[in-house]
């Protein structure tokens, strides 16, 4: 009979439905980066800026640059940055392909991380 097959399928998809959104938007997800993903930038571009889909834990979360020459910089994540966003300031930059690596604490307590290359001209 349709009816019971649509009484026995309603529960089960109303699960799914409650345990799918939650897990999706559980941790800190990168939404755009500046500078962004494969971009060619000038060495004096050293403004970093990095927005996510949820608040972070600026506290505990890291960010750091990996120069063409494998040497890294650590940056100092700016204090008052909106509670979606790490900014901070490099220092100035040498031509090559550099990475800006992330790592960040959601306020769900899952850390999420991620590795943006980029060009200096
Ligand atoms: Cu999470």
């Amino acid at each position: 009979m349709p009816s019971v097959i649509r009484f026995r399928v309603l529960p089960s998809l109303t699960a799914l439905l409650l345990t799918v959104p939650g897990a999706a938007s559980a941790h800190a997800i990168i939404v755009s980066s500046q500078p962004a993903s494969g971009a060619t930038i000038d060495k004096d571009a050293t403004a970093i800026r990095l927005r996510f889909n949820s608040r972070i834990d600026h506290a505990r979360s890291r960010l750091k640059l990996r120069a063409p020459d494998g040497a890294e910089q650590a940056l100092t994540a700016a204090a008052d940055a909106p509670a979606d966003e790490i900014d901070a300031q490099a220092r100035p930059l040498s031509p090559g392909v550099w990475h800006l690596q992330w790592q960040v604490l959601s306020v769900d307590g899952h850390i999420t991380r991620g590795d943006i290359p980029f060009n200096v001209r």
